[in-house]
């Protein structure tokens, strides 16, 4: 079997230390990081996801994968984060309120990282008003939203209308992501950028960054 596949056919089993060694050995063969991560890593935790709609696995059976995938991550993470780029940018990230997903925060955390950003990391279940408090103590350029269920999207407006309500709108990028939020849907509550993946949200924040240096 295919290096890649076997990533992706050990993620999803949750056999955390042969995703890892797995991982290290297609490092090693000259894989790109972005390859072993997509074709590897994702597309295993996407076959999980779809047996978990159909209830063909359960929670305990998620999140062993879940752990797997952060062993993979964590021997991608120093090759996805060059070392000593210059900080370009302070952002602020959290999945919001009543959801609990993290593994795409943290790689929109990582990859943001990679690009020189200082990134504060709120964590799970971020209510709206700790993203503004952040951001205003710690003079954050843009915050970072993520939501992966539908019934907690709608938290990301909150945060549009509460950093209007704190007078910081025009002085900080609200930037959103996660599987269920669209482009239009970020238009609908005022946020200034949606992207569908962690590369693009980190170009993006370094874009936004730049613009307002
Ligand atoms: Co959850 N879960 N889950 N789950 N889970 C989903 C999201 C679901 C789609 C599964 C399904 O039904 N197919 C479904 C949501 C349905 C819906 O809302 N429409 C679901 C559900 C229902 C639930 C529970 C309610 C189940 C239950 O308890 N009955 C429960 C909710 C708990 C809660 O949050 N309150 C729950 C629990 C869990 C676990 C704890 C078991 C576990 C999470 C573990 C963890 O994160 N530490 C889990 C997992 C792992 C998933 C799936 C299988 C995988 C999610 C994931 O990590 N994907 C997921 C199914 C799926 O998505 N296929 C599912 C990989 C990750 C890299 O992708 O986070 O989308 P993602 O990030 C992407 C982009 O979206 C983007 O970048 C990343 C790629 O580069 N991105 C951003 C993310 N954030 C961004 C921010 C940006 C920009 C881009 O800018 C700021």
């Amino acid at each position: 079997m295919e290096l890649l596949e076997q990533i992706s056919e050990n993620l999803q089993k949750g056999r955390a230390k042969a995703v890892k060694e797995l991982v290290q050995q297609a490092v090693d063969q000259g894989l790109s990081p972005e390859q072993i991560l997509e074709e590897g890593l994702l597309s295993g935790m996407n076959v999980v996801g779809e047996k978990f709609k159909k209830n063909e696995v359960f929670v305990p059976e998620v999140l062993v994968a879940a752990r797997a995938m952060n062993m993979g991550t964590q021997v991608l993470k120093p090759l996805l984060v060059q070392a000593g780029v210059q900080a370009t940018g302070r952002v602020c990230i959290g999945t919001v309120k009543g959801d609990l997903h993290d593994i795409g925060k943290n790689l929109v955390k990582m990859m943001m990282e990679g690009k020189g950003l200082e990134v504060i990391d709120l964590g799970t279940d971020v209510a709206p008003e700790a993203f503004i408090k952040t951001a205003v103590e710690q003079h954050c350029q843009i915050i970072c939203c993520s939501a992966l269920l539908t019934t907690t999207m709608g938290v990301m407006g909150e945060v549009v209308k509460l950093a209007q309500e704190a007078g910081i709108r025009d002085q900080v990028k609200i930037m959103v992501g996660g599987a269920p939020v669209t482009e239009s849907f970020a238009a609908q509550i005022g946020a200034d950028k949606y992207t569908s993946d962690a590369a693009s949200a980190a170009d993006a924040a370094v874009a936004f960054c730049q613009a307002l240096a």
